[in-house]
């Protein structure tokens, strides 16, 4: 672990305010452009794209730099199938049964249902895991911190360099979402919080009709 010793100095150098002004507006113009998708090419997606992603979300900043985090690719066909027959059997009991009027009214605008092809189509899942714990190399247990927003953290930059890289992506919350863990085989003190769909958009698809909040409404300068 790092200590006072074993300080570095910071790789930083301050950008004229004018770049630094571009570069935020440019990032924002294309991350606005971000919509998930839920039709997907079935087109192969390039490797290290995943691989330089996942590294950029594993550089997120996390509770004790405790890194409480695994993300599991799936691009095998016959997992892909299989998550894709556990998650739609969750979610035809959400939209059937366990959905209040109200949550299914809030949904309506997205044209959601129980069906999920995309599941197999994509040709990446990226099945996001939280580790409330580690387990130490020698079997030792240790405590995580603020795992819920360390993760969330993480797969928001997971999100945004996949859609940087030219991706488009899917946040996809089958839920109860355990079957993840049992068909991917991870320990059982790693609790599945997320799937992310990864892959280009299929050709001419549509996406919702639907706004984002403006700066007035979302943030107040005091
Ligand atoms: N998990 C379901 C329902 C769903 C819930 C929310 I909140 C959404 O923003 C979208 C969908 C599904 O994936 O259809």
């Amino acid at each position: 672990m790092a200590n006072a010793d074993s300080f570095i100095s910071l790789d930083y150098q301050r950008l004229d305010e004018e770049v630094m002004c571009q570069r935020a507006q440019d990032f924002y113009q294309r991350m606005a452009k971000r919509r998930s998708v839920r039709e997907f090419s079935a087109d192969a997606v390039p490797q290290q794209v995943l691989e330089d992603a996942i590294r950029t979300a594993g550089s997120a900043p996390s509770g004790a730099n405790m890194q409480p985090w695994h993300f599991a690719v799936v691009q095998d066909a016959e997992l892909k199938q299989r998550i894709r027959i556990a998650a739609e059997a969750e979610e035809r009991e959400l939209y059937e049964h366990r959905a209040s009027e109200e949550w299914l009214q809030a949904l309506a605008p997205l044209g959601t249902d129980a069906n999920k092809p995309f599941l197999e189509t994509a040709p990446a899942l990226i099945a996001i895991f939280l580790k409330k714990f580690t387990l130490d190399a020698d079997g030792s247990k240790h405590k995580n911190y603020y795992t819920s927003e360390s993760v969330g953290i993480a797969t928001g930059m997971l999100i945004a360099a996949l859609h940087n890289a030219g991706l488009a992506t899917l946040t996809h919350t089958p839920s109860p979402m355990k079957f993840l863990g049992e068909i991917l085989k991870r320990p059982s003190h790693e609790r599945a919080v997320l799937l992310l769909v990864v892959g280009y958009p299929a050709d001419g698809v549509t996406v919702p009709d639907i706004q984002k909040f403006s700066l007035e409404n979302i943030a107040s300068f005091n």
